[in-house]
């Protein structure tokens, strides 16, 4: 396909938000380009989130790539917080008044947009080498970069950053222009996906002395699981055996019982990171998703809010080249952050309420252990906190 060498919007990055946002500006005919750096079998070989909130499934409809979300993703009204040694369930549906939350992996929402985006014939450059932004403080944007060994430059109206926590375009900001928040947590998440029925229905969290712990999954027959780990413990220390061996003692012995393992197919580890870049605008350049805010993936906000924020810009971006008001883009950062900020502090919230922390900090140590079983045990009494959890959980209005 030839690659134009003027679009309207020039995107950086074809992960969830760069693909979101062009497939919602393809349906009111305003021109995109991607940039993306690596291969499409390597952005889809990515194993992360995996729950979507109701108003990120409305967006995919609105897309036109919810068919198949419809068809394999599973409903899940409620799920499950373990301590002590039992399991309380948090009954989301009754607690938010009928919502719940889809459990349908990142991956396939992925693989929905890139078939979709293939399907219209859009122009994706992928394996794009040297991505560099300019003039985005002026009124003629570029992006410059390399494809094959041969260079090319791509004029455009503005630019969308959609290219993650490591991108270029955040970076591109001068710094004195930015402000960045940041907390990095002492610990990690090792994940291990498993072709193997899920523990439970639902998801349970688990806090334990060992650490925290995780069940999720993909579907039916494919399982995540996850449990809290050292980050100076290598990849190497954890073979199948010792992660079943850890995730079935941080469960209560029902699921401990119930848990069926086998081969992992994935293995990795995650560090854990709050992060937050303000504001979300420089110019003609809109930051979105991981490429200005990252949040710890406890409370499954990662995703959710990569499309919120692409919610915010397509509607602006549709309202100036469809309707001729500016309104939207001059608000869109100071609308993403206040969504943002409400979202990292539940996931801060969640994370330290179900993690083990060293003793050198606030929640650490014996103490705060038992600060957080204290906690856990008045949520499970408590309707008010659960329906603030659930009210969270299920994902705040746009
Ligand atoms: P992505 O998915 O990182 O996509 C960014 C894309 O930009 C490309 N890129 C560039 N392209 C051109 N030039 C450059 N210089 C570029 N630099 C980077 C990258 O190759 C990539 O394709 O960001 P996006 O689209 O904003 O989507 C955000 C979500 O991916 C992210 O919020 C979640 O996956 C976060 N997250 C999780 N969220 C959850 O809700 N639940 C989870 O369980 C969960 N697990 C995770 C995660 C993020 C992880 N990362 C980033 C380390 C597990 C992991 C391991
Ligand atoms: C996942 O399935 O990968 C997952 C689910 C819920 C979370 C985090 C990750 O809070």
């Amino acid at each position: 396909m030839k690659i134009p060498d003027r679009t309207q919007v020039a995107i950086i990055g074809a992960g969830p938000s760069g693909l979101l946002l062009s497939a919602l500006l393809a349906r009111e005919g305003i021109e995109t380009v991607i940039l993306e750096q690596r291969s499409p079998d390597y952005v889809l070989s990515r194993i992360r989130a995996g729950v979507l909130e109701q108003t990120t499934v409305q967006l995919l409809e609105r897309a036109g790539v919810a068919e198949r979300l419809h068809r394999e993703g599973l409903p899940h009204d409620g799920f499950d917080l373990c301590f002590g040694g039992a399991r309380h369930r948090i009954d989301l549906k009754r607690l938010t008044g009928g919502k719940h939350v889809v459990v349908y992996g990142q991956t396939e929402v992925t693989r929905d947009l890139m078939a979709h985006r293939q399907s219209l014939g859009l122009p994706t450059v992928y394996e794009a080498e040297e991505v560099s932004l300019h003039g985005f403080d002026g009124a003629q944007p570029m992006v410059r970069y390399v494809h094959q060994g041969q260079a090319h430059e791509l004029h455009c109206d503005y630019i969308a950053g959609c290219d993650g926590f490591h991108g270029v375009s955040r970076a591109s900001v001068p710094p004195r222009a930015i402000t960045q928040h940041e907390r990095v947590y002492p610990f990690g998440w090792l994940g291990v996906l498993s072709r193997t029925p899920p523990v439970a229905h639902e998801l349970i969290y688990s806090n334990h002395e060992r650490g925290f712990a995780l069940c999720s999954m993909r579907s039916h027959t494919l399982s995540r699981y996850y449990v809290q780990c050292s980050l100076q413990d290598p990849l190497e220390n954890w073979s199948d055996d010792v992660f079943w061996d850890e995730l079935r003692t941080r469960l209560d012995p029902a699921a401990a019982q119930a848990l069926i393992t086998g081969p992992s197919i994935e293995k990795s580890i995650a560090p854990l990171r709050s992060f937050v870049a303000e504001p979300m605008r420089f110019g003609r350049l809109f930051l979105a998703g991981d490429a200005a805010h990252i949040v710890p993936p406890t409370g499954a906000k990662g995703l959710n809010l990569a499309a919120s924020d692409v919610h915010y810009l397509s509607t602006a971006l549709i309202e100036h080249y469809v309707e001729d008001r500016g309104a939207g883009l001059e608000h869109y950062s100071a609308r993403c952050l206040a969504r943002v900020w409400k979202a990292s502090r539940f996931s801060w919230w969640f994370t330290s309420l179900m993690h083990r922390f060293p003793q050198t900090e606030l929640s650490g140590g014996p103490m705060g252990y038992r600060m957080q079983q204290a906690e856990l045990d008045y949520l499970v009494q408590s309707e008010a906190a659960q329906t603030v959890m659930a009210e969270n959980y299920v994902g705040l209005p746009f």
